[in-house]
């Protein structure tokens, strides 16, 4: 990406002052942060308007991250749309075990589906802000990131031709399967990673919840897992082998294995509806351990993934853009250099400690159905510690609620 003849076959040329790819969760919420300044920027998005607003994907926000949200005049919808929760569900050995996780800590957690936020994101910074967005680009290329003078380059959906941005600074925001973090040079940025060793069938029922919480179900067939996402649609998750063919899971399968792995003495019986998604993710992590280089700074999933197994991608992403945003702001406003300075440290802090806490909580689901007798011993002690003390229980809910995390 660093290539020295930077823009073959360069059309118009263009000058802002950064230059965000991608516009998820991460890159709209530093562009929003950006115009609030007044600063002038542009962000770069491979998909159309129509389906990053409609993309499924996490549901969970913490309320560290609504309340930086808010500070930020971007909540206009969430308060009235989102659900409040303050408990889980454990279900294992036939039997259920509430955590009140509010009641321990007094913080909650809020329901609001990803699409929701993107789209009150990009009205924010488009409509609101007037910020300027390219959907549709194609080939997204960064070059002279090592300089002062950096530039982005793509070829314009309707004509066809390249286009050049120079700018101050880039910001990688084009998640897990971006280009940004390729832009990162060999051997500076090391990016570590962690395999989880399974697959989650990940769903999307288009039937209301079929309990008042979030449900994590353990058993010796495989972890499934139930999360409300609106009154009428609702996530589940069945542990299947990496790989899986989502084609092998037709909608009797599914049931029945939820129903299965769900049960519990005393459960509300599952509401079924027709199946909206299905697919295999596999399991796995992975952390830059530089998120700065030269002009560089990567945020959310271009720097670091966690499995979806303790709902903390979307958190952190919000994470990184408050403090990027921030520090952009008072580098090109004020020259003051100190938040950037501190970026990725402060950053992956958060980081680790989601990377360790999804690790725990993995052994928690993954153990019972592993076929190994020690790792599942480990799980029954961890869910008995869990439910025998307060301690421990609190422990649990600071690190779910992402208030144990520092920065
Ligand atoms: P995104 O949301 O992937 O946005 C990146 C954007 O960049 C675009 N793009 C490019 N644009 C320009 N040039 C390129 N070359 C580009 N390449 C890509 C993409 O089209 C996209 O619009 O990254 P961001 O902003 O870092 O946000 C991260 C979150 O999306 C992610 O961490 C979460 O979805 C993870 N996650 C969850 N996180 C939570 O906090 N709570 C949850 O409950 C939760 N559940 C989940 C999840 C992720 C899931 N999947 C699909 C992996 C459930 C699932 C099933």
């Amino acid at each position: 990406m660093t290539a020295a003849s930077p823009h073959p076959g360069s059309g118009a040329r263009g000058r802002r002052r950064v230059v965000v790819v991608g516009a998820g969760p991460a890159g709209l919420t530093v562009g929003a942060v950006l115009r609030a300044a007044g600063v002038d920027c542009l962000v770069l998005e491979t998909e159309s308007r129509e389906f990053i607003e409609r993309r499924p994907r996490a549901g969970v926000l913490e309320e560290w991250a609504v309340r930086g949200l808010e500070r930020r005049g971007l909540t206009r919808n969430l308060p009235a749309r989102a659900q409040r929760h303050t408990e889980c569900e454990f279900r294992f050995a036939g039997e259920r075990h509430r955590l009140r996780y509010t009641e321990l800590t007094g913080q909650h957690h809020y329901v609001y589906p990803q699409q929701f936020l993107v789209t009150d994101l990009v009205r924010e910074y488009a409509d609101v802000r007037g910020g300027a967005i390219r959907f549709g680009v194609r080939d997204v290329r960064l070059n002279d990131l090592e300089s002062d003078r950096p530039s982005v380059s793509y070829l314009c959906p309707e004509s066809g031709e390249r286009r050049v941005v120079e700018c101050e600074f880039v910001a990688g925001c084009d998640g897990a399967h971006g280009v940004t973090r390729t832009a990162l040079p060999a051997g500076r940025a090391g990016l570590s990673r962690y395999d989880y060793g399974v697959g989650w069938l990940a769903l999307l029922a288009e039937a209301p919840p079929s309990c008042d919480c979030v449900v994590f179900g353990m058993h010796p067939r495989g972890f499934a897992g139930h999360m409300q996402r609106g009154p009428d649609v609702t996530r589940y998750y069945l542990q299947c082998p990496p790989g899986d063919d989502p084609a092998d899971w037709p909608h009797d399968r599914v049931w029945t294995e939820l129903r299965e792995r769900l049960g519990a003495r005393g459960a509300p019986p599952l509401r079924e509806g027709r199946l909206i998604e299905k697919r295999v993710l596999g399991m796995h992590g992975y952390v830059v351990t530089s998120m700065v280089s030269g002009r560089l700074c990567l945020a959310g999933d271009a720097a670091h993934l966690t499995a979806p197994i303790a709902a903390k991608g979307m958190n952190l992403a919000l994470h990184d853009a408050f403090l990027l945003g921030d520090a952009l702001v008072a580098r090109l406003t004020e020259g003051d250099e100190r938040g950037l300075a501190g970026y990725s440290a402060a950053c992956l802090a958060r980081v680790w400690d989601c990377q360790e806490f999804s690790q725990w909580l993995s052994e928690v689901y993954h153990g019972t159905a592993s076929g190994d007798p020690y790792r599942a011993g480990l799980t029954q002690a961890r869910l008995r510690r869990l439910f025998a003390s307060r301690t421990a229980a609190t422990a649990f809910a600071e690190q779910y609620l992402g208030t144990a995390a520092t920065g």
